[in-house]
This record gives C-alpha cells, sequence and structure tokens, in this order.
C-alpha cells in the first residue's frame, strides 16, 4: 500500500540530511590543542576559544578547501586567525555551521561566543541543573558550546580555565589536573584545569557549583595514588558511600581482569539531578545521573544498589574502552558502547551472583532488543545510516553489541580473548579506531577466520536456530540437526547465514553429564561441555559411544544472541530444570516450561474457554522451593513467571489482555497451590528487624522474602502482612518496603492508597524516592490507572522538564505497563502522543525515546494498529517537530 498521504507530509517536514557510514571521509583540518575559557554569568555565558589548527595532511580535499565547524543555538562574537579578526565577509554562519574560506596550513584560531545555558532545556551542551552548571556534550553537545570539529576522530590536549562567581560556585571543574586557580575581583574566582591525554570534544566537561564532596584513594596496581572524589548535591553525602566502593571494586577489576590502570592522579564523579541518560564518561570527570550514584539502605533497593554498581564500574571502564581508545565515527559506535557493556556485565557477573546476573541481562535483551530488532527501526550493531545519532544509543547498539563481544571471548576462550584485548590497547592506545579494527586484533591473536563472524556487525535481526534430534540406540549415536534463518529487516531483504557459537553439553535422563564425542570435535578426548561452531544454514553433529538417548542442554549461559527452537519433552525440561549443571539452563528449562502453560492459558482466553492450570509446575516449585539451589537469589529467579514483554515477543499478535489474563492467572494459582509454602518461606526469611547488608546472601533472602510476598499478597486475606512489612521497613530499608508497597499498589483496598500517602509523606524531600512513588503507581495493576498517571502529571512533584520524572511517570506507564497502556479505546495513546509532542519542543532526546512504545504498532491486531498508528500521524503533523521524533516515526509508518 502507497501511502501518499505520508509521502506529502514527510516532503513539508524539515529535509532531513541522511548521514552514511560509506561517506565517511578523514578530517579536513586536526586540532592539536585547544584552549577554553569560559565566563559564567547568571544570563549568559561567554565562551573564548584558542585552537591550534593545522591541514590533515590525509585530508582528501584540496590545500584550498575551507574550514568548517559545527555551531549550534551560539551567538558570535569574533573571530581571528593567527590574532587577526576576521571580517564577515571571511565567513559564513548558518544555524548548524561556520565556515572560514581561506585559511593557511597552520594558524591559531581564536573564537568568542556567548551562550545561555539557563535556557538550554534540552540538556545538551552546557547547561543548569539546579544551582549547578553541567555538561553534556555526547554525542553532539559541544557544538553547542562553541564552534568545533565535533566528530570523535579530532583528538585535541585541553586547557580549560573557568571563571565563576565564588560564592554560588566554589568548586569549578574540569577534565584532567588542576594547574592554577585565582581570584578576581567582585567576588569571582577562576581555576584552570589541564588535560594530558588527547580527546575528542565529546569528552569534554565542566561542572560548577557548590557541592558535598566525598573522598578517597586507591593504590594502583604500580603503586600510584589516584585521588578519589564524589561531589554531590548538599545533603547527599551520605548517599554516596556505596559509590565510593563500587569505583575501587571497578577499579581493582579492570586490574585484575583487563591489566587496565587508572591514569590520571584525580578520579571524578559527579551527581546531577537533571540528565538525559543514566551518566557520561568525560575523560577523569564522570558526570552520573543521581539515581546511578546514590544508594543507602533506606533510600534504594537492592536493585538499584547492583544497578549504581554496574553504571559506575561501566563509565569507569570507559576509561581504555571509550576514552584512551575512542571511535573513529558515531557508526562504530558499539566498540565503545558494547564493548563496555559486555566488561560492565562480566563485573557484575562476577562481583554479585554470576547467574543470576545473566539472566537479568538475557531477559532485559529478550524484551528490548528482540522486539528492536524485528521492528521497523531495526539496525544492525554498527549501522550503516543515521539520520539523528543520538536515536541510535539503542540497545542493539548497546547490549546486543556487548552479546558480539561475548560470543568472542566464547570463541577464543578466555585466554586468548585477553590476549587480543591486550594487543587491542597496545596497538591503538590514543586512537580513533572502527569495528574492524577491534575484530582484527582477535583475528591476529587467534588465527581464526572471523569473515563470517563479521555480519554479526553489519546484520540486522535475531536469528532463529531450529534444532532436530535423532537417536540411534543400534550405532550408539545422537544427530543434532541445527538449520538457522534470519528475518528480513529494513533495507535487508535477504540475509546470509551467521557464525553462531552454541555452547552445550548432553544429560541421561537421570541428569547427569555425558562425555561428549563427535566427529570434528578438536580435541581427543571426551568432554563435558563443547561449543559447537554452527556457521551453514544447516549443519549436522553426531555424538557418538551413547547408550541411552540423552537430553541435549543447548546454547548454554545464553552463548549467542538468537531465538532456538528445540522439541523439548516436559519431562525433559524437568530434568533440565532440577539437574543441568548450567544454572542459566536450569533457569531457561523452568522458564519454557513456564511459557507453555502461559501459551496454553492465552489460547484459553483467546477462544472464550476456562482457564486451568495443572499440577505439573506447582510440584516442580515446590521441590524447588524445599530443596532447590542453596542460591537463593538464583531460586528467586527460577520461581518467577516470564513478563508479559517477554510473552508477547513469543505471539505473531500481540494481545495484551489475553497475555495479562493468563498470567495473572497462573500466577494466582500458583500462589494458591504453594500458599503454605510461600508462608513459610517468607516467614523463615522475614526479620523486621535485621540491618541492611549489601552481601550477595542476603540481597538473594530479600529476593526470594520479596517474591514470596508478592504470591502471598496475590490473595486479599494477607494486606495485613504487607502492610506490616511497608511499616517496619519505611524508614530503614527500600528494598522491603517497595517489596510490600509493590504489592499493595495493584490491590483496590483502603491499604493502598494509606501507604503511598504515608510513603510520599516520608520521602517527598528526595527527589529519587518520590520517582519511585510516580512509578509505583504508574505501572498499578489497577483500572484507574491511566486517570491517576494524567493526575499525577499535574502534582507538584512531577516536572516536565526533568527526564527522571518523564521516565519514571510516562516512562514506566508507556513500556512497562503494557495492560493499561494499550487501553482498548487509544486512550493511553493519546496521553502518550500529547506528552512526546509537549516533550519534543524543548528536549527531543527525551522526547525520541518516549515515543518509541509507539512505533511497533503493527505488531498488535487490527484495531489497536489503526489507533496507534492515528497518533504517529497526528505528532508527524505537528507544525514543530524535533529530527529525533521525526526519525522515528517516519521510519516506523514507512511501508515494510
Ligand atoms: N556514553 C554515554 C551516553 C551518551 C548518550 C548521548 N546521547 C553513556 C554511556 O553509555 O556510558
Ligand atoms: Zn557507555
Amino acid at each position: 500500500m502507497k501511502d501518499t498521504k505520508l509521502e506529502t507530509r514527510a516532503a513539508e517536514l524539515t529535509p532531513v540530511k541522511t548521514v552514511y557510514l560509506r561517506d565517511y571521509r578523514v578530517p579536513d583540518f586536526l586540532f592539536d590543542q585547544v584552549e577554553l575559557n569560559f565566563d559564567l554569568g547568571e544570563e549568559e555565558t561567554i565562551v573564548k576559544s584558542r585552537i591550534h589548527v593545522r591541514r590533515n595532511p590525509e585530508a582528501q580535499t584540496g590545500a584550498a578547501a575551507p574550514l568548517v565547524l559545527q555551531g549550534e543555538e551560539l551567538a558570535l562574537e569574533a573571530v581571528a586567525i593567527n590574532q587577526q579578526q576576521l571580517s564577515p565577509a571571511d565567513y559564513q554562519v548558518t544555524d548548524d555551521s561556520l565556515t572560514l574560506f581561506k585559511v593557511p596550513e597552520h594558524f591559531e584560531l581564536q573564537i568568542q561566543v556567548r551562550i545561555k545555558p539557563q535556557e538550554n532545556k534540552a540538556l545538551s551542551g552546557l547547561y543548569r541543573s539546579g544551582e549547578h552548571f553541567c555538561t553534556q556534550c555526547e554525542s553532539q553537545g559541544f557544538r553547542r558550546i562553541t564552534y568545533f570539529l565535533d566528530r570523535p576522530d579530532v583528538l585535541s590536549s585541553f586547557t580549560t580555565t573557568i571563571t565563576a562567581s565564588e560564592a554560588r560556585y566554589p568548586i569549578l571543574l574540569s577534565n584532567g589536573n588542576p594547574v592554577a586557580s585565582g581570584k578576581l575581583a567582585g567576588g569571582r574566582h577562576w581555576v584552570r584545569w589541564e588535560d594530558p591525554f588527547k580527546k575528542p570534544g565529546y569528552l569534554f566537561a565542566l561542572v560548577a557549583g557548590d557541592f558535598d564532596l566525598l573522598e578517597d584513594q586507591f593504590k594502583t596496581c604500580s603503586g600510584r595514588t589516584v585521588a578519589l572524589r564524589i561531589y554531590v548535591e548538599k545533603g547527599y553525602r551520605e548517599q554516596s558511600h556505596h559509590a565510593m566502593q563500587a569505583v575501587k571494586k571497578a577499579m581493582t577489576w579492570d586490574e585484575e581482569n583487563y591489566g587496565r590502570e587508572y591514569d590520571l592522579d584525580i578520579y571524578m564523579l559527579v551527581g546531577m539531578s537533571d540528565f538525559n541518560m543514566g551518566a557520561m564518561e568525560n575523560k577523569g570527570l564522570n558526570i552520573f545521573n543521581t539515581k546511578t550514584l546514590l544508594a543507602s539502605p533506606e533510600t534504594a533497593t537492592d536493585d538499584d544498589f547492583i544497578y549504581v554498581e554496574s553504571v559506575i564500574a561501566h563509565e569507569y571502564f570507559h576509561n581504555w574502552t571509550g576514552n584512551r581508545i575512542t571511535c573513529r565515527d558515531w557508526f562504530q559506535l558499539s566498540i565503545k558502547e558494547g564493548l563496555t557493556i559486555f566488561r560492565d556485565q562480566s563485573f557484575t557477573e562476577d562481583t554479585t551472583a554470576k547467574t543470576v546476573a545473566r539472566i537479568r541481562d538475557v531477559n532485559a535483551l529478550r524484551v528490548r532488543q528482540f522486539p528492536e530488532d524485528a521492528g521497523p527501526l531495526a539496525h544492525s550493531v554498527r549501522p550503516e545510516s543515521y539520520e539523528r545519532i543520538d536515536n541510535f544509543y539503542t540497545s542493539t547498539v548497546y547490549n546486543k553489541g556487548a552479546e558480539v563481544a561475548r560470543m568472542l571471548r566464547t570463541i577464543l576462550g578466555a585466554q586468548q580473548f585477553r590476549q587480543a584485548m591486550d594487543l587491542y590497547f597496545k596497538r591503538y592506545d590514543g586512537q580513533a579506531v572502527t569495528i574492524e579494527e577491534f575484530v582484527k586484533v582477535m583475528e591476529d591473536v587467534s588465527q581464526l577466520d572471523l569473515t563470517q563472524f563479521r555480519l554479526w556487525y553489519s546484520q540486522a535481526g535475531t536469528p532463529l536456530l531450529t534444532v532436530n534430534e535423532a537417536y540411534d540406540a543400534h550405532q550408539k549415536t545422537y544427530t543434532l540437526t541445527f538449520e538457522q534463518t534470519c528475518p528480513p529487516s529494513p533495507g535487508q531483504p535477504t540475509k546470509k547465514p551467521m557464525f553462531i557459537p552454541v555452547k552445550m553439553g548432553l544429560l541421561n535422563p537421570s541428569g547427569q553429564e555425558l562425555p561428549l564425542e563427535w566427529e570434528g570435535s578438536p580435541v581427543s578426548t571426551p568432554v563435558k561441555e563443547a561449543v559447537l561452531h554452527i556457521q551453514k544454514p544447516k549443519q549436522e553433529v553426531v555424538f557418538k559411544n551413547l547408550d541411552v538417548h540423552p537430553i541435549p542442554s543447548l546454547l548454554r549461559g545464553f552463548s549467542a544472541p538468537i531465538k532456538m527452537n528445540f522439541d523439548y519433552s516436559d519431562p525433559a525440561l524437568a530434568t533440565l530444570f532440577q539437574s543441568d549443571t548450567d544454572q542459566f539452563n536450569r533457569w531457561e528449562a523452568g522458564q519454557k516450561l513456564s511459557e507453555r502453560c502461559l501459551l496454553r492459558l492465552i489460547t484459553a482466553y483467546q477462544q472464550k474457554q476456562p482457564l486451568h492450570l495443572s499440577d505439573e509446575i506447582s510440584t516442580l516449585w515446590e521441590s524447588a522451593l524445599r530443596q532447590g539451589p542453596e542460591d537463593k537469589f538464583l531460586l528467586s529467579q527460577m520461581l518467577s513467571l516470564p513478563s508479559e514483554r517477554y510473552l508477547a515477543e513469543l505471539l505473531p499478535v500481540i494481545d495484551v489482555d489475553a497475555i495479562h489474563a493468563a498470567r495473572e492467572f497462573m500466577a494466582l494459582e500458583l500462589a494458591k497451590k504453594l500458599n503454605s509454602l510461600w508462608l513459610q518461606t517468607y516467614q523463615a526469611l522475614h526479620d523486621p528487624q535485621a540491618p541492611y547488608r549489601y552481601t550477595v546472601e542476603e540481597i538473594g533472602q530479600r529476593q526470594l522474602k520479596n517474591l514470596s510476598l508478592y504470591y502471598l499478597m496475590l490473595l486479599p486475606e494477607q494486606v495485613d502482612l504487607g502492610l506490616a512489612q511497608f511499616t517496619a521497613a519505611l524508614t530503614q530499608n527500600m528494598t522491603d518496603t517497595i517489596g510490600a508497597l509493590r504489592c499493595l499498589n495493584n490491590l483496590d483496598h483502603p491499604a493502598r492508597q494509606l501507604a503511598l500517602d504515608q510513603f510520599y509523606t516520608t520521602w517527598q524531600q528526595q527527589p529519587l524516592i518520590v520517582d519511585k512513588w510516580l512509578a509505583l503507581q504508574a505501572s498499578s495493576k489497577r483500572a484507574s490507572t491511566l486517570s491517576e498517571v494524567k493526575k499525577l502529571t499535574r502534582h507538584p512533584a512531577f516536572d516536565l522538564k526533568n527526564p527522571n520524572k518523564v521516565y519514571s511517570l510516562i516512562g514506566s506507564f508507556a513500556q512497562q505497563n503494557m495492560h493499561r497502556f494499550h487501553a482498548p479505546q487509544g486512550e493511553g495513546y493519546v496521553f502518550l502522543r500529547e506528552c512526546v509532542l509537549q516533550l519534543d519542543q524543548f528536549n527531543p532526546i527525551v522526547a525520541a525515546r518516549m515515543v518509541k512504545p509507539l512505533v511497533e504498532w503493527r505488531r498488535y491486531e487490527a484495531k489497536r494498529q489503526y489507533l496507534m498508528r492515528e497518533q504517529l500521524e497526528l505528532i508527524l503533523q505537528h507544525p514543530k517537530l524535533s529530527q529525533d521524533v521525526q526519525e522515528l516515526v517516519t521510519k516506523s509508518l514507512q511501508e515494510e
């Protein structure tokens, strides 16, 4: 179907320039040294820059090519070359550039601009957060500070001088080390910072204000002492101790696991309340959204504690994978993001609970990345083109990118992978590189041909691997046949077969591992676990000397980011659930069994049949609860049902009502069938007097306890139990407070409002806790949720200008609460469209993130498709639409 209306509208919109990977050219000029001077004022800020420029000897343009700098929202005051002021005839200024027509081979360029950080609500460039100044320059924020070659392959050393009122901004920070400071007339002062490491503009940072400071130090493996400083808003020092522990843990881990030592004498972390993303790895001066930095037992849950630790590790790890070695262009983003996510995931696996960490990462991949890879915005880990790079900080670039790095480790083995990483750091330190160069070190070290493996970077879509078995009792052979396909994605109608590493083992019917011997095995002696290299569209592997028909344990630890089909019998899954030595696959087998029950319930619901759950699962769960793994953290994962969003992925057409009804029914049945066991577990683990301690053991206990409470509170008689836990924990232990409030929140019972009110009254001064309060109400299963969310947008605690508030209220509703967001008459969609358009007027990055739930409209039934599409078209008709939102909406409406 040709959509002329859409085409007409697209023609009316601001023309968007598509950037292609194939158009990459080296920069025409290089900036060796950059001196910046900021004069911070209450109305406006003056930025002066002095840059040593030279023509790039490798430039593909001629010696007469002009110097074209990027710049947005800047008031140009003066430009000089070698101290000679230029006249307006010598240059041209547009909305997004400054072109200097005639420039020498080498010269000093001076520019002066005026900017208005106070009016910057896009939170990109230099802006205000409360009483502080702060920056966010990745990817293209530096051009909102001054005219610059704002691209990651132009690396310069920076000296930054900041001048401001001493009373209002006693602390003035930038990258590197402080080298000089002084006082000026009129109560002003200045500080100069020098960063000895060359960096692109996107890693520049400036922070100014009054802060609380937490200090510590770290002795590196070579014996140097690094000063650690955490700056937080006044009154939050006590909530930053966990972050300090995390920094030291991350620094040690990177030394031990990758041989990476910190390179500056100071490492600074700053918490900001207004921040579009989670955090930013600016050289030596990482800036964090407060939600990824602050945590104390009474204010943060176990999950928050783990999350804070992982984000701190992530930003720290960027110092080597991102800063010392950065990306050549934004298409290579995964070279720093995918790799660094893989590193922070490994850190969390090593420092908390290995299997649980893996389960959580796989769950996130399945519910976020898989739908993205199957939808209208699908792109490869290294995209071929973009309109707005901000739209490519995606789950594909980050999380699938991390899986690709993980597969390389699986294929090479831990030892060779480490050697390859060592070579990567040695070969490319101080450079801006490509994904190709990363793969090359893997090849050089392993001597493997990774040509086919490279498809993981260039081919979008989630491969589907169908596995069939045949046991020959006479020959004692067991044959597995692997067949792979990959669905088409935009711009990629046909796909090539991928290199899929399948880690696996075989169990006998009583759950013991069998020795593996097969033709083509790289080792001659039998092993218990193997990594098969699946590379052909159809491939057979024949295992020998097997006396019994084995149960295969496939794709252990989720060894490749794919979907896999194998027709297990229910008893085979039960055996894997009980006995597999791969803990991840134990969990996976249990999920598969639950998934089967849920799919049957969904069909029954759709056919208006009565819902029924057999005793199979509850029997299995009962024995797990009685004698399952000692690890309670893992057990709590094994006794959790697949999420609604996960189930949605399994259906050809998403039926939100059936999914919700089936899952609620099954949870309630499990609550009833195992009622006394849940209570027993709860009572055994609940001690309201016990102080909070952040240990893996105790996190596991709290998780299992709160899961038991969740099942118990599905039954009306247990309201008091939750209320009692809530009241006892309210000022002491946020994990238990939320554990109880999350359950109360779904009830049509006066206790709900009572608890929510008490929660707000107690914590209204703490913005991050108010965010929890908003998020909870937005994710309530109750029918009135949408009207409550609308009401909350007018609550004094809500602020559309603060991204955390937006993500908590609107994001939780539209992204987490499938059932209520997809209300049958489309009221949720109208609400989201209104929010997106309001947001888009001042913060396009956040607006574009919020529009995503509408983008996958094709996955729903005809009526919802129509209603969602209607809102997307209305968005497109708005007279002032950002390119960020425009790109996503247009792509989502394009013909398949
Ligand atoms: N590199 C930043 C993300 C910046 C996003 C720009 N739109 C945070 C991170 O991944 O560590
Ligand atoms: Zn990152």
